[in-house]
């Protein structure tokens, strides 16, 4: 199966983006066709500093390889490396009906947290359906907050296969793939984790500072002999996607029997964290020491990319009559 992902050069990632989508691009390269791709064009909804977005998206970059996504299995690349994207997103948009995009909740969010209603972010969905179109992708490893955008692509797709494409269709049809269990990650607050909301742990922030937020964790005011709900708590939510079987089934038993703190439960999540990206911590300062081989992996990725795209997209250009 064809696999296509994106990821935004934003700022640092965290680790609801770790467990929501990337923790997934790296399972499914084993055994499929991937394409994960740093979203720089749509960063510029957000970042306005061109050096700060040129960090951000080599960041991404080695993040994305230290965590473990292998070169030599998945294409990874940069999306303004195929400009390609840019022309089939307009062929997307002369099809694309205005209320679908009235009604993206993403959009109303961000313009209602002081985002400036910019046609770019008003526009996203339609761009994302090409980032996706365009590889032929069969499957969308994504967070529950990308649902609804999917859910576009299709209808987009739809439209443009019915004006255009005849009998056999000009697009495949993608289809998201979500896990249950890290679809939605909570923050620091208990709500979903996100830059805008400032309530993120990022991945490879420093381990001191990292167990430092675990501690900022909103819990109710329970006494620690009190029997609690562990499946009404997003701490032990968390807790539990971090923790060994063992660690995990004992803090579960003691909530329920009660008998442990919140307090307890920060300081091992804290650890937990730390430990799960330790080694990928040590592979990271390797590929920021060697910026010549990400530039090399990145260069690789944009020819790889850019073959696929140009078929595709030679393909609508064909159906709509230019060219
Ligand atoms: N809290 C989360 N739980 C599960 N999945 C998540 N993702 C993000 N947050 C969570 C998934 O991570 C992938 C990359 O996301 P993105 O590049 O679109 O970044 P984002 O969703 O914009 O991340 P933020 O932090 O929420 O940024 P802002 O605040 O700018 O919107 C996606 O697959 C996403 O679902």
């Amino acid at each position: 199966m064809r696999i296509l992902s994106g990821i935004q050069p934003s700022g640092p990632l965290h680790i609801g983006n770790y467990l929501g989508a990337i923790q997934q691009y790296i399972t499914l390269q084993d055994e499929n066709d991937a394409y994960y791709f740093v979203a720089d064009y749509h960063a510029l909804t957000s970042v306005r500093d061109a050096a700060t977005l040129r960090k951000y998206v080599f960041d991404v970059l080695v993040d994305l390889l230290a965590l473990g996504l292998d070169p030599e299995k998945a294409v990874l690349f940069v999306q303004s490396d195929v400009p390609e994207t840019v022309e089939l997103s307009w062929l997307l948009t002369s099809v694309t009906p205005m209320g679908w995009l009235e009604k993206c909740v993403s959009y109303k969010d961000k313009v209602q947290q002081g985002l400036p209603a910019e046609h770019g972010l008003f526009a996203y969905p339609v761009l994302q359906a090409a980032d996706i179109l365009l590889y032929d992708a069969d499957l969308v490893p994504v967070g529950q907050d990308q649902k609804q955008h999917l859910e576009i692509t299709r209808d987009v797709a739809e439209r443009f296969n019915h004006v255009y494409g005849g009998k056999k269709g000009v697009f495949r049809l993608p289809k998201p793939y979500i896990l249950d269990n890290v679809a939605v990650i909570p923050g620091l607050d208990g709500r979903k984790m996100s830059k805008s909301y400032n309530n993120t742990i990022e991945i490879f922030e420093e381990p001191g500072a990292i167990r430092k937020k675990v501690k900022k964790f909103v819990t109710d005011s329970t006494p620690v002999e009190a029997p609690k709900d562990p499946d009404a708590c997003p701490l032990f939510g968390l807790f539990k996607l971090f923790a060994k079987a063992e660690d995990r089934d004992e803090v579960e038993r003691r909530y329920r029997e009660g008998g442990i703190g919140y307090g307890e439960v920060k300081t091992r999540l804290g650890e937990a964290i730390v430990e799960r990206f330790a080694e990928a911590r040590e592979r990271r300062a390797e590929w920021v020491a060697h910026p010549e081989r990400v530039a090399e992996v990145r260069a690789a990725g944009a020819q790889k990319a850019r073959a696929t795209a140009r078929k595709v997209l030679d393909r609508a250009r064909a159906a709509s009559g230019l060219g």
